[in-house]
């Protein structure tokens, strides 16, 4: 079988991530890599074996060997990116978020389904398989009816005014930058775990750290790394490094969730806790094996995660036995099979049916953080809105 051929686009963090999922997979090659810059994509392409390195990503778009291109820039790039690559005729998996506004992010989902490709968004949280298990116990009314849901997604990586990242100015990160950046994982895992939608919002952000220190050397996310004589310039702050956000689902439900990338000791800890009518549910992507179940007439349970004991909607998602632990890459990997299988199988994905997060999802997203955002500015209740 000939195998799938994808591209690159961008030698961050996160494009190399992607990478090593496909190439888990056994039926996607990846041919070829584009980056901002020509000598450091070249390095990087050989570091990884990758074949072609373009001067210019439109270089990529143009060649008619790439099949799906993956959209791994900077924030503000997505749009343009991600247009010209549905308008080439290419799949395309794009980074989150989809775009830097609702407006925008409405714009690709029509021509996304205008041109009759493959579109996803990397919302990889709710891949891992122990989600999967509780969804169909929500699904399945385990835990009553479901009341209550709260949680947080708390990192540190920002945690000190000399932490640097593109991430970090409106002008390349976007407007939002903890909601959009990590709040939006949460929004996603929970909706698509409850099977609802977020609907109204009451939010209140700060940027604890008004004025950072940017190293005029160049830095990656998750780089702590600083040299001894590092030189800095000051930078004025224009996005949050923090929300806490007061939600309603669309039957009522309520919840609430606080964003932080500045709460030193937490690395990257999404956590939810849902209180249905008879039990409970909690879930924390740290440790990712465990699903805490609790209950109000009996000893609480710890669920590890083990095919044998899942119900079989949840089995496709983990590959060993109990305690043989998977984790980050591994849901990454899962996204990557079912979006890569439908392309393979040559399905158009709506969001009902596909079983990964796709444009839809990403414009719903855009939607709720701008709802964030004008809730933070009015101090009101916003109305979730598709723009
Ligand atoms: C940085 O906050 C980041 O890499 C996010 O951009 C990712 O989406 C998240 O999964 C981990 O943290």
């Amino acid at each position: 079988m000939e195998k799938i051929k994808s591209g690159i686009i961008g030698t961050g963090f996160i494009g190399p991530t992607h990478i090593e999922a496909i190439r888990r997979l056994g039926f996607v090659e990846v041919i070829g890599l584009a980056g901002h810059n020509k000598d450091t994509t070249e390095k990087k392409a050989a570091e990884l074996g990758i074949s072609k390195v373009y001067e210019h990503y439109r270089d990529m778009l143009q060649d008619s060997e790439i099949q799906v291109v993956h959209n791994c820039t900077p924030n503000h790039l997505h749009f343009e990116i991600n247009k010209e690559i549905i308008l080439e005729g290419k799949h395309v998996l794009s980074e989150k978020p989809l775009a830097i506004s609702c407006k925008e992010s409405s714009e690709l989902l029509a021509l996304a389904k205008k041109q009759n490709i493959v579109h996803g968004v990397n919302f990889n949280y709710r891949q891992f398989p122990i989600i999967k298990q509780l969804k169909a116990m929500i699904a399945n009314e385990e835990l009553g009816k479901v009341n209550l849901v709260h949680g947080s997604y708390l990192q540190d990586w920002l945690l000190f005014d000399t932490d640097f990242s593109w991430r970090l100015t409106a002008e390349t990160g976007g407007k939002s930058r903890a909601v959009a950046d990590i709040g939006s994982h949460w929004c996603d895992t929970v909706q698509y775990v409850l099977g609802k939608k977020i609907v109204e919002v009451f939010a209140d952000l700060a940027t604890v750290i008004p004025v950072r220190k940017k190293p005029v050397s160049n830095i990656s996310t998750f780089g702590a790394h600083k040299a001894q004589d590092e030189v800095y310039e000051d930078i004025t702050i224009d996005t949050e490094d923090y929300a806490s956000v007061l939600v309603r689902f669309d039957d009522g439900t309520r919840g609430a969730f606080t964003v932080s990338q500045v709460s030193a000791g937490r690395k990257n800890k999404l956590e939810f806790e849902i209180n249905g009518s008879q039990h409970s549910a909690c879930w924390n992507q740290e440790e990712p094996e465990k699903l805490w179940i609790g209950h109000r007439d009996k000893a609480n349970e710890i669920l590890l995660a083990d095919p044998s004991l899942f119900v079989p909607e949840a089995r496709d998602s983990i590959h060993h036995p109990g305690g043989h632990n998977e984790g980050w890459p591994d849901a990454l990997k899962n996204m990557m099979n079912n979006f890569y299988t439908y392309i393979l199988e040559e399905k158009l994905p709506s969001s009902d049916r596909a079983n990964f997060a796709t444009f839809e999802d990403g414009h719903l997203s855009m939607c709720i953080t701008e709802a964030i955002l004008e809730s933070h500015k009015k101090q009101k209740w916003v109305k979730v809105q598709d723009h």
